[in-house]
């Protein structure tokens, strides 16, 4: 029996860690697009290895930024389903690294998308747009809602979303955009800062740090849980007609409140330990999401299951014993599915 194929670009990432596991699950071949960095990158899915073999779970090495490599990929993979996730994903990063930013968002999804259509190949793409794209529009959001973009990062997750829509259209290939609100876990990126809060909560409880440093704690978010995300991209490219969707929990907080349960739920005082440094202030920030998620409660029969409040426990428990493991110095080795790479 053939196993369905799929390319995962940014599987070394938060959600493309979680969608790799559940479309292993599923019974997939999978692929992953692993970019080359002078660390071990792939500390997020190495577990996956001892559990799979090649057959199975494959890493290759590629970059958003040479569109040969992506087309090379794509030749030698054909996959029936694509889901592209990598992109330089942070968003006051993209104040300081502009141009890199729309190389890797914008560019890095028309060559992919070029490279699909050179090698003639006709899978199901999905492209990962974001609740960013929003700006100040007010909430909540849907996918009616006007585009607003208010960084480097928004505004080429709005352009790479039209040409999507171009390319589905134009080039009548099967393309759907997910335009989904901000999703965390304990595997979300350090400098996010859910994560940042989270893991300064289980370091000050550990006694390893006093302070952590924070920008506006009045920006709101409408957060969910990354595993059931993933569950929804899947979802979406299940669908016998693409379309675009937006996906969130329609439940919104400040970082104020995120910072509050945190602090609160590991017993400490958080204004005891929280700093506000003005370099971490946006020079325009993204005032308040709120997700309509409607469309795809219905048509895809997705629905959130995780509270606000039992996501920050987790988020912090999971750091709490990620610490404690740093501390005994039992923390295991990385970078094994790079061994031949
Ligand atoms: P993430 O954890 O930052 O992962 C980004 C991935 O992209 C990593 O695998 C990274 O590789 C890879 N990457 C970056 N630059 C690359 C390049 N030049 N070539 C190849 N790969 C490259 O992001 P995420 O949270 O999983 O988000 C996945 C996607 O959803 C992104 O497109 C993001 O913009 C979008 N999104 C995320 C959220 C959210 O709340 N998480 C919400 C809406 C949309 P390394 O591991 O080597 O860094
Ligand atoms: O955690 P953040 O950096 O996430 P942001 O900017 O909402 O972007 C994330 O979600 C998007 C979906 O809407 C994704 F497209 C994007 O790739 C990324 O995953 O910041 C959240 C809020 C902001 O208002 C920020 O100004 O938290 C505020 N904040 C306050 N102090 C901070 C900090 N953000 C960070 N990263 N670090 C801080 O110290």
């Amino acid at each position: 029996m053939t196993l369905p194929v799929a390319l995962i670009t940014g599987l070394t990432g938060q959600d493309g860690s979680y969608l790799v596991e559940l479309l292993l699950q599923k019974g997939y071949r999978v692929f992953g697009l692993v970019r080359r960095a002078s660390t071990f990158n792939t500390g997020r899915v190495d577990h996956l290895l001892d559990t799979f073999d090649t057959n199975r779970l494959e890493f290759l090495r590629g970059d958003l930024t040479d569109g040969s490599s992506l087309a090379r990929l794509l030749r030698l993979i054909k996959p029936g389903e694509i889901y592209h996730l990598a992109a330089q994903t942070h968003v006051m990063v993209s104040f300081e690294i502009p141009e890199y930013t729309a190389d890797t968002i914008v560019l890095g999804t028309i060559r992919l998308l070029e490279g699909v259509r050179e090698v003639g190949i006709q899978p199901k793409i999905y492209n990962a747009c974001s609740s960013e794209v929003f700006g100040n529009t007010p909430p909540p959001q849907n996918e009616h809602s006007p585009m607003a973009p208010r960084s480097p990062y928004a505004a080429a997750k709005a352009c790479a979303y039209h040409c999507c829509r171009i390319y589905r259209e134009g080039h009548r290939m099967w393309i759907a955009n997910g335009i989904l609100f901000n999703h965390e876990s304990p595997r979300r990126g350090e400098t996010f800062v859910t994560r940042k809060v989270t893991r300064a909560v289980a370091r000050i409880k550990l006694g390893l740090q006093n302070k952590v440093m924070l920008g506006n704690l009045e920006a709101h978010r409408d957060w969910g849980y990354a595993p059931e995300f993933v569950e929804a991209m899947w979802r979406i490219l299940q669908q016998e007609e693409p379309d675009d969707y937006v996906i969130a929990t329609g439940d919104s907080h400040s970082v104020l409140e995120f910072v509050e349960e945190a602090f609160g739920y590991a017993g400490l005082a958080w204004r005891q330990h929280v700093e506000i440094d003005a370099r971490l202030i946006r020079p325009l920030d993204v005032d308040y999401l709120l997700g309509d998620s409607r469309k795809a409660r219905s048509k895809l029969r997705w629905q959130p299951k995780t509270s606000f409040k039992e996501l920050v426990h987790i988020m912090v428990d999971a750091d709490l014993k990620r610490e404690r493991i740093l501390l005994e110095g039992t923390a295991a080795h990385h970078g094994a599915g790079l061994a031949h790479l």
